[in-house]
C-alpha cells in the first residue's frame, strides 16, 4: 500500500512513534524521510509551510498539511473507517481526547520541565493504572509514548520502584508489537540524567576537596540539592515572608558549615551556644503513614522526594530525618530548625508537606528533648536504618 503521507522529524522522536504506531495498528503506512535535518526545515521556504519551526509535521499524499504530533497522529488513528482506536460511542471517543490531552498537558509538559534543560520532558507522578488493557486504543498509544523518554533518562531504579503500577503499564505496551516495531527496545535508565551548571569561574576542582571534609552522620549520602546550598547564588530571588522576620543572631549558613565540618556533638554543643528560640524554631517531625512502610530504602526514597520538592526551604531551614527499623517495620521520623514560628510556606507549600506531622517543641521543652534531638542529629540509634540531611 502507498503510504498516506510523509512526517519529518528527528530520528527516533517519541512524538512521532505514536502515529506510527497508531499506523500499524490501522494497516497503513506512513514514511519518515530519513535525509532530514533540522537545518533544512527551517529554512525562509519551509517555515512558510510551517512557521512553528517544530517537529514533527505532516504532509499527505494529497498535500493536506498539520503540525502538533498529537493532530497528526490522531490523523493517522482516524484514517482507517471503523477503526478500533478511537472509541465506539461518544464517552470511549472522550475518554480517548482526555488521555490524549493528559498525555501532551500533563506528562509532556511536565517531563519537559525536569529534563527538557537536559534533553527531554519532566515527571508526572501519574495516578496508580490497574486498569487491565488488554484493548489497546490511542489514549494508550500517546501516554505510553510520552513516557519514553522518561523512562530511558530519568526514572531510574529508585525512582521506578515506587511506581509499580505505571512501570506495569508502561512495560506492557512497550513490549506490544506494534509499538517495538517503531520504538524497539527501550533501555531503562540506570543512571538519572542531572543538572550540569555551566562552568563558571576556573575552580570547579577547589570545592571538591571541600565536601570530602565534611563530617555527617554515617552512610550519609549527601542530597545534591545539599552541596548547591553552599554556593553562592547571584541570581535575585523572589522575596520570602521570613525575610521580612526581624533579624536574628543565628546564622543559619554558620550553622550548616558547623554541622557539616565538625563532629555532631560538637556541632550540637555550638548549637545550643547559639540557638535563638526568638528567631528559629525546633520541630520534631512524623511521617503520618509509617505503618504503610515497606523496604527501607523505599521510605529513605520518601525522604529524598520530600526534600526535592523543599528547593526553596533552604535559606531557612536545616533537618534530619532518618528511617529506623528493618524492612516492613520502620519509620521516618527527624527534628527540624526552621527559621521564624511556623512552618513557612516555603515548607508547607511543597507537595509532600502533608504526608508529615510537625510538631514545635517549645523552648520549655528544651531541656527534656535535648538529647533526643542530638540522638536525631548525630543519627544515633541502634535501630537506624538510613536518613538524609536537609541543609
Ligand atoms: N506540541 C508539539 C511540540 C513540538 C516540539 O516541541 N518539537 C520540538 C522537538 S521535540 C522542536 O521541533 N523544537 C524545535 C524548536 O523549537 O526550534 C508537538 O507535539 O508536536
Amino acid at each position: 500500500m502507498a503510504p498516506i503521507g510523509k512526517i519529518y522529524s528527528y530520528p527516533n522522536n517519541p512524538r512521532v512513534a505514536k502515529a506510527l504506531i497508531a499506523a500499524r495498528y490501522n494497516g497503513l503506512e506512513v514514511e519518515v524521510p530519513a535525509d532530514f535535518t533540522m537545518e533544512t526545515f527551517k529554512s525562509p521556504e519551509n517555515l512558510k509551510k510551517f512557521p512553528l519551526g517544530k517537529v514533527p509535521v505532516f504532509e499527505g499524499a494529497d498535500g493536506f498539511q498539520l503540525f502538533e504530533s498529537s493532530a497528526i497522529a490522531y490523523y493517522v488513528a482516524a484514517y482507517k473507517e471503523n477503526t478500533d482506536l478511537l472509541g465506539a460511542t461518544a464517552a470511549e471517543r472522550a475518554l480517548v481526547q482526555q488521555w490524549i490531552l493528559f498525555a501532551d498537558n500533563e506528562v509532556n509538559n511536565n517531563f519537559s520541565a525536569w529534563f527538557g534543560p537536559l534533553m527531554g520532558y519532566q515527571p508526572y507522578l501519574k495516578p496508580s493504572v490497574d486498569a487491565a488493557i488488554e484493548k489497546v486504543t490511542f489514549a494508550d498509544i500517546c501516554v505510553a509514548t510520552s513516557l519514553v523518554g522518561p523512562y530511558k533518562m530519568v526514572f531510574d531504579k529508585e525512582f521506578r520502584a515506587q511506581y509499580k503500577n505505571v512501570n506495569r503499564y508502561f512495560n506492557t505496551l512497550i513490549n506490544q508489537p506494534h509499538f517495538k516495531a517503531v520504538v524497539g527496545d527501550i533501555p531503562l535508565c540506570e543512571t538519572a540524567l542531572k543538572y550540569t551548571p555551566p562552568k563558571k569561574e576556573k575552580k570547579p576542582a577547589a570545592e571538591q576537596p571541600k565536601k570530602e571534609k565534611k563530617a555527617e552522620p554515617k552512610k550519609e549520602k549527601k542530597p545534591e540539592a545539599a552541596e548547591e546550598a553552599d554556593e553562592p547564588k547571584p541570581e535575585p530571588k523572589p522575596k520570602s515572608a521570613l525575610d521580612l522576620l526581624p533579624p536574628s543572631p543565628f546564622v543559619m549558613d554558620a550553622w550548616k558549615r558547623m554541622y557539616s565540618n565538625n563532629d555532631t556533638d560538637v556541632a550540637m554543643k555550638w548549637f545550643w551556644e547559639n540557638h535563638d528560640p526568638q528567631g528559629f524554631s525546633l520541630w520534631k517531625v512524623d511521617y503520618k503513614y509509617n505503618d504503610e512502610l515497606t523496604q527501607t530504602f523505599m521510605s529513605n526514597n520518601l525522604i529524598g522526594g520530600f526534600y526535592a520538592r523543599l528547593e526553596r526551604a533552604h535559606k531557612y531551614a536545616f533537618g534530619s530525618m532518618i528511617v529506623r527499623g528493618t524492612n516492613n517495620n520502620n519509620t521516618i521520623s527527624g527534628y527540624w530548625l526552621i527559621r521564624g514560628q511556623e512552618v513557612p510556606f516555603e515548607i508547607y507549600d511543597a507537595a509532600d508537606y502533608e504526608s508529615y506531622n510537625f510538631t514545635k517543641v517549645e523552648p520549655a521543652q528544651y531541656e527534656e528533648k535535648k538529647k533526643e534531638i542530638e540522638d536525631y542529629m548525630s543519627w544515633n540509634f541502634e535501630d537506624l536504618a538510613d536518613g538524609k540531611i536537609f541543609k
